[in-house]
């Protein structure tokens, strides 16, 4: 069995090296234009190239959760594109946004700022059950997200497109649901994958809908930077319809230094590491999917092209 390492601008022999170690007898190495056939290919942004030169290829293995950046690519007809599921990557998003939330909700970055000044502030404590949680997007991520707010005693609401009963959440599900769960949303969460259907739903109109279209509403982004309408953002919070949001990912990335999010007060912005792919964790998931479809079993994973995710 052959399989090529293709990573874009990331180095591939650490996962050479751990795919030899867990595919004993595959012949594991690193792609190169033109490079003899092979079974699979593990990648992270692979140029159009690879899946030209390539037709034979059966497996498609992202090294990430999100792909978006792979659809857009012509495969293979018999070319399974298969994603990362969780890979590590779903404790690290429920801190993320647990911190994101709790920051917000608690007023540290009030308090950060008053202590840079030396000053010895009181707020006074807010009711949790006035910032109820909508997590978009209760899949890997999106649930254990949900899971994880739940048990700091947030109302917690989810939405997603065919539904999901997740205990302390309550459930929204697709086009009609939407509305509702917005405005019975105060902070958002957007853990969807990026497709035709949801690129620019945080926009203008749905994010004013947020905490029954009172001002106040909150965003965390940690899914695609194509989902947020960028323009919409800032005037949302200088008018005071939102109170601010916390952004990993952006439409261009890395952020451009002159953007307006870097510096906008109420607008926390993080490099695109919410969750970062765990390698050796990734790269168990990603040798035992290969052998499952060696023995010619079936994985999870394995992305529709028709819902794009
Ligand atoms: P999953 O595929 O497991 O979950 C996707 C969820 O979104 C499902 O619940 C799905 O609904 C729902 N959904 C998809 N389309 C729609 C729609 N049109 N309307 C309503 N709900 C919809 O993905 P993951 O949880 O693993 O990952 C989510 C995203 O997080 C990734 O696609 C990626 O973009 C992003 N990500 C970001 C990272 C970062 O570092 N910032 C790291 C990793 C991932 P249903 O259950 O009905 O299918
Ligand atoms: C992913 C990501 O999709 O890193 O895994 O964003």
């Amino acid at each position: 069995m052959r399989i090529a390492v293709c990573l874009s601008e990331l180095k591939p022999e650490p996962w050479v090296d751990g795919l030899r170690r867990a595919l004993p007898g595959a012949d594991v190495r690193a792609w190169t234009p033109g490079a003899p056939p092979v079974d699979h290919a593990v990648v992270w942004m692979p140029p159009q190239q690879l899946l030209d030169e390539q037709p034979q290829l059966r497996g498609l293995f992202n090294i990430g959760a999100g792909v978006d950046a792979l659809t857009r690519l012509r495969l293979p007809p018999r070319t399974q594109l298969v994603r990362l599921e969780d890979g590590g990557m779903a404790v690290q998003m429920a801190e993320y946004v647990c911190h994101a939330l709790i920051r917000h909700f608690r007023e540290f970055d009030v308090y950060e700022a008053d202590a840079r000044e030396g000053r010895w502030s009181y707020r006074k404590p807010r009711e949790r059950g006035d910032f109820a949680v909508g997590v978009m997007g209760l899949g890997v991520l999106g649930e254990r997200v949900a899971r994880a707010v739940a048990q700091f005693d947030f109302p917690v609401n989810g939405w997603s497109r065919s539904g999901k009963a997740i205990d302390g959440v309550r459930g929204f599900v697709g086009d009609d649901g939407f509305d509702a769960f917005l405005g019975a949303s105060r902070v958002l969460v957007n853990l969807l994958p990026l497709t035709e259907a949801t690129r620019g739903i945080l926009n203008r109109r749905n994010l004013s809908l947020l905490h029954g279209g009172q001002p106040g509403g909150y965003l965390v982004n940690v899914a695609r930077g194509g989902h947020l309408a960028e323009a919409d953002l800032v005037p949302l919070l200088d008018s005071g319809q939102l109170a601010g949001a916390t952004l990993d990912v952006f439409e261009v990335e890395p952020l451009p230094p002159a953007h307006a999010f870097w510096r906008h007060p109420k607008i926390t912005v993080t490099p695109h590491g919410s969750a970062r792919t765990e390698r050796e964790t990734s790269i168990a998931q990603i040798a035992g999917k290969i052998r499952a479809l060696e023995r010619g079993e079936p994985i999870g994973g394995v992305v529709d092209h028709n819902r794009g995710y």
